[in-house]
């Protein structure tokens, strides 16, 4: 089933079956253990409404209340080369070879949920950065508990030139004003979402595609669970996070986004996150 957040309401697709689920906080209805299970029977005692498609399409939202995103970094292998060739004039590759061996993954506070952007709005790319990219990421969410009780797309949006001249600004190249988009739902299953699943990127200029590239996640090195059992470790989430699972697909490094641009990510299963670059 798809959760979506709307201006109206908390609505649920369940096999193209609609429910608006009226005057329910997003935090108290998704912070559960066994989400589906829980969600399930609640829905049997509801009236679908093909109308909610439409509020869906037209008022949708990022699927967030109160939870942080945090993300995993060089969990690929596309990853860790990228890293080491940005940051190869600067002595900084050897720490992403490091991580990308290490039993500890790289792990990063992302964003607070106030400054995430849905699918529709616009992200942005820094006035003080040259080489700018987007992060198609396939998102857990975990409850409280730190069970995974579903999946969203990320993008992470990042500034190649400051991260590569110094690990150390990696906070400055990954978190400032619409550097954080997901949705556009939140999708939940009565199992994992299925190893093979494609995540996919398209990216227009002016109406033409100037960069598309796709990768499975099962092409990840680290499991969703290990990554979570990392995250939880001495932290807790009262009401639940998000961790972005890190990105398989880099554009060539001649690459950078531009304004107007239009990134489109795709994860089977979820559907698609659509930003404009401001
Ligand atoms: O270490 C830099 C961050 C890498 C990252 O965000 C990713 O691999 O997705
Ligand atoms: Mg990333």
């Amino acid at each position: 089933m798809k959760i979506y957040k709307t201006k109206d309401g908390i609505i649920v697709d369940d096999q193209s079956k609609y429910f608006l689920i009226a005057n329910t906080d997003w935090d108290q209805f998704v912070n559960r253990k066994n989400l589906f299970n829980a969600v399930k029977p609640e829905l049997e005692k509801l009236v679908p409404d093909s109308k909610l498609a439409d509020v869906i399409s037209a008022r949708a939202l990022a699927p967030i209340g109160g939870q942080e995103i945090w993300a995993s970094g060089v969990t690929y292998l596309r990853s860790r080369e990228a890293r080491m060739e940005e940051s190869k004039d600067t002595g900084g590759g050897d720490f992403y070879a490091r991580v990308y061996e290490a039993e500890r993954p790289e792990l990063f506070f992302k964003s607070p949920s106030y400054r995430v952007v849905g699918s529709g709005d616009e992200v942005r790319i820094r006035k003080d950065s040259k080489w700018n990219v987007p992060e198609p990421e396939l998102t857990l969410f975990m409850c409280s508990a730190g069970t995974i009780e579903g999946y969203t797309i990320g993008n992470d949006m990042s500034s190649r030139d400051i991260e590569g001249e110094n690990p150390l600004y990696l906070p400055q190249a990954k978190s400032y004003n619409g550097s954080t988009a997901i949705g556009p739902c939140l999708y939940v299953a009565e199992s994992p979402i299925h190893p093979d699943s494609m995540i996919s990127i398209q990216i227009q200029r002016n109406q033409e595609k100037v960069f598309e590239g796709s990768i499975s996640i099962n092409r990840m090195k680290r499991t969703h669970t290990e990554l979570a059992e990392f995250l939880f470790r001495e932290i807790t989430f009262p009401v639940g996070t998000y961790l972005m699972t890190g990105t398989g697909v880099v554009p060539p490094d001649h690459f950078t986004l531009q304004s107007r641009d239009v990134i489109s990510i795709s994860i089977e299963h979820i559907g698609t996150l659509v930003n404009t670059v401001a």
